[in-house]
């Protein structure tokens, strides 16, 4: 691994991480990302592990996908992140299910399709790479395994490897998912053995509070962004009850939001989540305040180097 003038890391050998952004510090203090003056905000509806009979607002059809995603792009969406649910509203991977899910959300919106490669962690490997072939402008890709809850998130490096190149090869841009710190460390190494992602730029979503994960604390936060390679864009997502604290821990170190019921379905203390909109609402109006308000989905394309409609 390379290091900058500061002893930072520096992604795959090369300066800056991105082939476009000029050269920065880390994704922290001092940076100068892409995006610095705006918000990406990027909603995760529904994720895998929320049961739709406890939570009846979570979307799991289709049509309460599409009308979901609406809401949330007239509130400050830029990317959806998908989860989808079978007809029993369990968790699937089915690649029918994924690609009508791609078309329909892109009839309907102009967000960008980030589909989930994470899956439930009950998925397969083999499954979780074939989301691919669904056609998403973008994916999720997870650095590294993790304790998740009860449970164990599992992703081996060889698992990591073969998503990054076949995402490369299908011109889908990942967006890389860290848990923890030694996720940061394989991120770089990745960079340093595939070169970059395709669209040239890395996007890091800091996924804090998870139990078995790195704490949702701003302290967390600032060192995580440290860490990054020079020139990535990073969004951070809260679970559970650190929402709304790294929001603010986001927002000031120069970060983009991700909000959702995949995430949290509390919107305060003793008070469900009512739909997904309203918590893009309050990351729009909390980027509003921070003077970097919501940016539209092709601002963001243009900062993730994510390809434009036909
Ligand atoms: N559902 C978690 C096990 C991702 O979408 O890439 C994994 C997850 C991460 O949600
Ligand atoms: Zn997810």
């Amino acid at each position: 691994m390379t290091t900058d003038a500061a002893g930072r890391p520096a992604a795959g050998g090369q300066s800056p991480a991105t082939s476009s952004a000029p050269a920065s510090s880390a994704g922290s203090a001092g940076a100068a990302p892409a995006g610095r003056d705006s918000t990406l905000i990027t909603v995760a509806p529904t994720g895998a592990e929320t049961d739709k009979a406890s939570v009846p607002a979570l979307p799991v059809t289709l049509d309460e996908l599409v009308a979901t995603a609406k809401t949330c792009r007239a509130a400050g969406a830029a990317v959806i992140h998908v989860h989808i649910r079978d007809e029993n509203a369990r968790p699937t991977l089915d690649l029918g299910r994924l690609t009508d899910t791609v078309q329909a959300l892109r009839e309907g919106t102009d967000l960008i399709v980030q589909l989930s490669t994470g899956g439930a962690v009950t998925d397969g490997f083999g499954a979780r790479l074939a989301v691919l072939d669904a056609g998403p402008d973008a994916c999720s890709l997870t650095c590294g395994t993790v304790n998740f809850g009860d449970e164990v998130f599992a992703n081996p490096w060889p698992f990591i490897r073969e998503l990054y190149g076949r995402a490369k090869e299908a011109g889908v841009v990942p967006e890389f998912e860290l848990f923890d710190m030694g996720h940061i460390a394989t991120l770089h190494r990745l960079l340093d053995d595939l070169g970059m992602p395709y669209g040239g730029h890395v996007h890091c979503d800091l996924v804090m509070g998870v139990p078995g994960g790195m704490p949702g604390t701003a302290a967390q936060l600032v060192q995580a962004a440290a860490a990054l390679p020079r020139g990535a864009t990073w969004s951070a997502t809260g679970v559970g009850r650190t929402s709304v604290p790294v929001m603010f821990a986001a927002l000031s170190a120069g970060g983009h939001l991700r909000v959702g019921m995949e995430d949290t379905i509390s919107f305060a203390r003793g008070r469900p989540v009512t739909g997904n909109a309203e918590l893009v609402q309050r990351a729009a109006a909390l980027a509003g305040l921070a003077q970097r308000p919501a940016m539209t989905p092709d601002q963001a394309r243009a900062m993730l180097g994510v390809s434009g409609r036909e």
